[in-house]
């Protein structure tokens, strides 16, 4: 299977400025790096509304949701095209919020399979408009893919208009929900919010602790998290680069301590592409403007190259 890069610029759903910037930073980064990777494979730009980011903020519990709903739409469809064509998409996007789109184009491209979801990232991203603290449609992705509102920890009172965008979100690509919680495994997750605690444990979310990395190795943890999704048909894998260290990821949104190195990063994203029925992986929230001399593109650019490598090395699977 050949690989197609899916280039989505956007960063209306972050609450920090720049990360529609990420893109363009790891193109900069291989050429500092002397990879060939950007001529390697083919890239597709998916059209952004950034412009939109200097309208006021209406919706003040899911700020722009209305552009984050025409990126969703578009997210799915471009990553149901190349699914289509039979191309194995690696989405390179700004914000978080994009990953939805991600999700519903796969389901789109297989909707009687079940699609299971392994999302290493320093939060759960499973806030709805009704619990969200910040209103960042970044921290929401995973409960737009579980069709969640959770009003059970309601701590806001989204108006009317908000609600209806939120209602239509659940339904891109295909109508109702696209995965099940217990479908998702979270790694290095470890700043969240009580409203996604509830969620997490609840429905019983699996979960794999950055410390757990260290002491196994990401080569077991790989090995685990595959596991722990053998009854699914396909795998997504969503690499939020806040997963990593504070020390490391300068140049992100909402950096973290306590994460993963770029090298257990690196080795975790392989070992995970390594398996036939993973069918997308993507990487978000790179922001230049945060960072020292470009390191964290170049740290996600190196992760980005060695699991390209992965994937065009596994076999083919049997459909
Ligand atoms: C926080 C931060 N849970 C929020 N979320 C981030 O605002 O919803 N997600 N940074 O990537
Ligand atoms: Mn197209
Ligand atoms: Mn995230
Ligand atoms: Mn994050």
């Amino acid at each position: 299977k050949e690989i197609k890069i899916i280039e989505v610029k956007s960063e209306i759903g972050a609450g920090t400025r720049g990360a529609s910037l990420g893109v363009e930073a790891m193109k900069i980064a291989s050429l500092d790096l002397k990879s060939d990777f950007f001529k390697q494979y083919d890239s597709i730009e998916v059209e952004n509304v950034n412009e939109m980011l200097y309208d006021g903020a209406e919706h003040a519990h899911a700020k722009f949701i209305d552009g984050v709903m025409i990126m969703e739409e578009r997210v799915c469809l471009e990553v149901y095209e190349q699914l289509f064509d039979e191309f194995f998409p690696i989405i390179m996007a700004g914000d978080h919020s994009t990953a939805y789109g991600t999700i519903a184009g796969i389901k789109k491209t297989h909707p009687k399979k079940r699609l299971g979801v392994v999302w290493i990232d320093a939060h759960a991203d499973l806030h709805s408009p009704y619990t969200t603290p910040s209103g960042n449609m970044h921290g929401m992705p995973l409960a737009m893919a579980c069709g969640f509102d959770n009003l059970e920890c309601k701590v806001n009172d989204p108006k009317g208009e908000t609600i209806e965008y939120w209602e239509q979100l659940k339904n891109v690509g295909v109508a109702g929900p696209k995965i099940y919680a217990e479908d998702i495994v979270f790694i290095s997750v470890r700043d969240f919010e009580k409203p996604e605690n509830y969620l997490i444990n609840k429905h019983n979310m699996s979960f794999i602790e950055t410390e757990d990395v260290k002491k196994l190795g990401p080569v077991k943890i790989a090995e685990r998290a595959l596991q722990m999704l053998d009854h699914c048909d396909y795998i997504y894998i969503s690499f939020d680069v806040d997963s990593m260290d504070s020390r490391i990821s300068t140049g992100t949104g909402t950096p973290v301590p306590n994460g993963l190195t770029v090298d257990e990063a690196k080795v975790l994203n392989e070992e995970l592409a390594k398996s036939p029925k993973v069918c997308a992986w993507e990487i978000v929230e790179v922001n230049p403007t945060l960072d020292t001399e470009n390191r964290m593109a170049e740290g996600a650019f190196e992760i980005m190259e060695a699991t390209a490598k992965a994937i065009m090395a596994r076999p083919v699977m049997a459909e």
